[in-house]
């Protein structure tokens, strides 16, 4: 858990190049090196820039590290879900 924690970290820090915001190239590159696996459509720019606008909640063009963590939840949500084999519209 604590590794899982720590890479959540690194891997933002690593591709925002130890700042505080992701911008859009490094948004890019993160999303298509490290979460290929998990998601659709990661091959695709523009699907890739559209997630971005998506999660940019205070509209500055940039992904912080909290619009970042409400990428890894909707992921953690995802893959909890298929495991625990609920349907989507379980609460
Ligand atoms: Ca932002």
């Amino acid at each position: 858990m604590e590794s899982a924690i720590k890479t959540v970290v690194t891997t933002f820090l690593g591709s925002s190049k130890g700042k505080e915001n992701l911008d859009g190239g490094g948004f890019q590159k993160l999303v298509k090196k490290q979460l290929g696996g998990m998601m659709q459509d990661t091959n695709c720019s523009s699907a890739i820039k559209e997630m971005q606008q998506g999660l940019d909640a205070n509209n500055d063009g940039k992904v912080s590290f909290q619009e970042y963590l409400t990428l890894i939840g909707y992921l953690a949500t995802s893959l909890s879900n298929t495991k625990s084999g609920s349907n989507a519209d379980a609460s």
